[in-house]
């Protein structure tokens, strides 16, 4: 079937948006990274695209290879396409591991299911154990290397950063993602065709079938247009890089020309990475980066099926506004903090909460 392109109309959300499809879309900054033109002039871009504006872009031309993601798509379709009682054993996600509706510890809910895995080689091996019975070691390869892949972009977007910001050390963000104790994650979610999907409970859903009735739910957990996929949040880590099928659904809060909020469509692009600037890199640039509110509604009659590196630093890092970022028209905004702490705040709280917000100095 075609791809869906709907445009809601007036879909309220908590912040009481406007959600917007079609040519609203265009307003998500898409950035060439192979295009031929000075390093200066990419780094500017890329420093606009994160800035007050965005916080968000689509990259294109960024150089990671096709056949990592196709070969890490189809062992995680193969493990969802598993029956429960077989994926429950690489569960509960505690927080990491196999999750199916529930997010977090705070009794969000959401329309899919997931994996959540470290980014770092032992901790994937260990968990493929649970995950691939037949051939955990291929599923670890498979998973490592596309971890290596977008590792290797998220450090080339980090150090543009740097550099479009005019920091001391161009690699500051970049080094605080490559150490080897750095506590990256990778999530793969698999949100189920909205149009099969009904109203049943937790245990139904993900104990008992894996494919569910065609009766519409009239259940909560609806916005206007769509099931919620995944509740409107902000990523708290470094940098996310996600990329999804052909399978439309990921929203993104941006302001319109009036300054008003609204929630903006983004046409699914397989091909290309959606890049979100996260909470700490907000926090390290005293707010000059922004760290953008997302969500997911499932409206489509397929399978959206999306892959999301969050790339953060070893939990002891201390995360603090950066000195080229204080300036007397932007005074320090965040006192100081580790990797650590935020997480403790975190997971203590809701997935919509704007958590930053408790580390603003007043
Ligand atoms: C949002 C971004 C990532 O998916 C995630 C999520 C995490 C989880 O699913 O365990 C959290 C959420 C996310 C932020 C608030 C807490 C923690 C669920 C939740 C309610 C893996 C992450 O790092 O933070």
């Amino acid at each position: 079937p075609a791809r869906q392109e709907t445009v809601v109309a007036a879909a309220t959300s908590t912040h009481g948006a406007v959600v917007v499809g079609g040519g609203a879309a265009g307003c998500i900054p898409t950035v060439d990274m192979s295009a031929p033109r000075g390093r200066a002039a990419l780094s500017r871009q890329v420093a606009r695209a994160c800035g007050e504006q965005h916080g968000f872009f689509r990259a294109v031309g960024h150089g990671v290879p096709p056949a990592p993601a196709a070969r890490l798509d189809s062992a995680t379709a193969a493990f969802f396409a598993l029956p429960p009682g077989e994926k429950q054993r690489a569960g509960p996600p505690s927080p990491l591991g196999y999750g199916c509706r529930s997010i977090g510890f705070n009794g969000d809910v959401g329309e899919l299911e997931y994996l959540l895995l470290h980014a770092n080689p032992a901790a994937v091996a260990h968990k493929a154990r649970t995950i691939d019975t037949t051939d955990p070691s291929r599923f670890s390869a498979v998973v490592n290397e596309y971890i290596e892949a977008v590792r290797q972009l998220a450090c080339e977007i980090l150090d543009l950063l740097g550099e479009g910001l005019g920091l001391k050390d161009t690699r500051y963000f970049s080094k605080l993602i490559t150490s080897t104790d750095s506590d990256s994650l990778l999530r793969i979610n698999h949100y189920p065709p909205s149009c099969t999907i009904h109203k049943l409970d937790h245990d139904d859903q993900c104990k008992m079938k894996s494919v569910v009735s065609s009766k519409a739910s009239n259940g909560a957990n609806l916005t206007a247009g769509g099931r919620v996929g995944f509740g409107e949040h902000s990523d708290p880590q470094i940098l996310s890089l996600l990329r999804a099928n052909d399978v439309d659904g990921l929203q993104v809060l941006l302001p319109d020309r009036d300054g008003k909020e609204a929630w903006v469509q983004v046409p699914a692009d397989p091909s290309a990475f959606f890049v979100n600037v996260g909470d700490l890199l907000q926090a390290l640039t005293n707010g000059k980066l922004i760290s953008v509110r997302h969500r997911v509604i499932a409206t489509a009659c397929r399978p959206r099926l999306s892959t999301i590196y969050f790339a953060a630093p070893p939990l002891h890092t201390r995360i603090s506004p950066l000195a080229e970022t204080i300036t007397t028209s932007n005074p320090r905004r965040y006192r100081p903090f580790t990797w650590a702490e935020y997480k403790t705040t975190m997971y203590s709280l809701r997935l919509s909460h704007s958590r930053l917000d408790l580390f603003k100095i007043d």
